[in-house]
């Protein structure tokens, strides 16, 4: 990453980095293929299914660094926190972490800008991790370029007014497996359903500046607490402290 690629982040808000390593993208669909496997409960990691046309499908996993060592060092040491820490302008350390699986008829997420979510921080950056190959069949990102600087107005579900949406210039962003694309937390993005056979599962980690603390255990505790205090959620199926994800309950 040079100089342009942190005025690039700073003026639009994304980033695209292109991974061009075969072998990083094996790693990553091994230890994905692990976590998707873990069954629900049996430990502190988190599994979210939907309902899509053909059945009940994993959606999410979270509070997976713990306990699988690959993304663990993926994700906590060497390049990426280097990236996060350029890109914030200031040392980063991860505050959350989970992987999307959007499998073939899973749901996609409503324009939402991330840090009304984010619990204890000011200053943070994720990134999506292509697993696979994203394009605009399997619903990958689309991102508003330069509107990173305020929050939006929200509806009830916390997602972007709808009438600010409408007046927005959405672009997809297609991405390879490998690829990662940066993103700031207040970048409006959204996505589409997977409309076509073939699964797009995409890691997002995000990082807040370490000055204001290693909250990731915080975090999580916090999400359990406050889906907790909500109880089921009446429709939809809620893997977000905002209702951005458009997925089915599995009753
Ligand atoms: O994975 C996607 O398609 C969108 C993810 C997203 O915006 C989110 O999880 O907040």
């Amino acid at each position: 990453m040079d100089r342009a690629d942190v005025e690039h982040f700073a003026r639009y808000g994304w980033l695209l980095l292109r991974g061009d390593d075969a072998e990083r993208v094996t790693d990553l669909r091994s230890w994905v293929d692990e976590v998707s496997g873990w069954a629900e409960g049996a430990g502190d990691w988190l599994q979210y299914r939907e309902m899509t046309d053909d059945g009940p499908k994993l959606c999410r996993s979270e509070n997976f660094v713990p306990f699988q060592d690959g993304l663990r060092t993926l994700l906590t040491t060497g390049p990426m926190v280097d990236t996060a820490s350029a890109l914030l302008g200031e040392p980063a350390v991860l505050y959350k972490e989970k992987i999307n699986y959007k499998l073939a008829g899973g749901a996609g997420y409503a324009p939402h800008q991330d840090a009304p979510a984010y619990r204890f921080v000011e200053s943070h950056v994720s990134c999506m991790v292509a697993v696979d190959d994203a394009s605009i069949d399997n619903g990958c990102l689309e991102v508003v370029s330069g509107r990173h600087q305020e929050l939006l107005p929200t509806d009830e579900a916390g997602c972007i007014a709808s009438d600010v949406v409408e007046e927005m210039e959405w672009t997809a962003v297609p991405v390879q497996a490998g690829d990662t694309l940066w993103f700031h937390s207040r970048t409006p993005h959204r996505s589409g359903p997977n409309r076509s056979p073939v699964p797009r599962r995409a890691l997002y980690p995000t990082y807040n500046a370490a000055r204001e603390g290693d909250l990731r255990e915080s975090y999580y505790r916090q999400k359990l607490a406050e889906f907790a205090a909500a109880g089921d959620a009446a429709d939809g199926v809620r893997v977000s402290l905002i209702g951005d994800f458009q997925g089915r309950p599995v009753t």
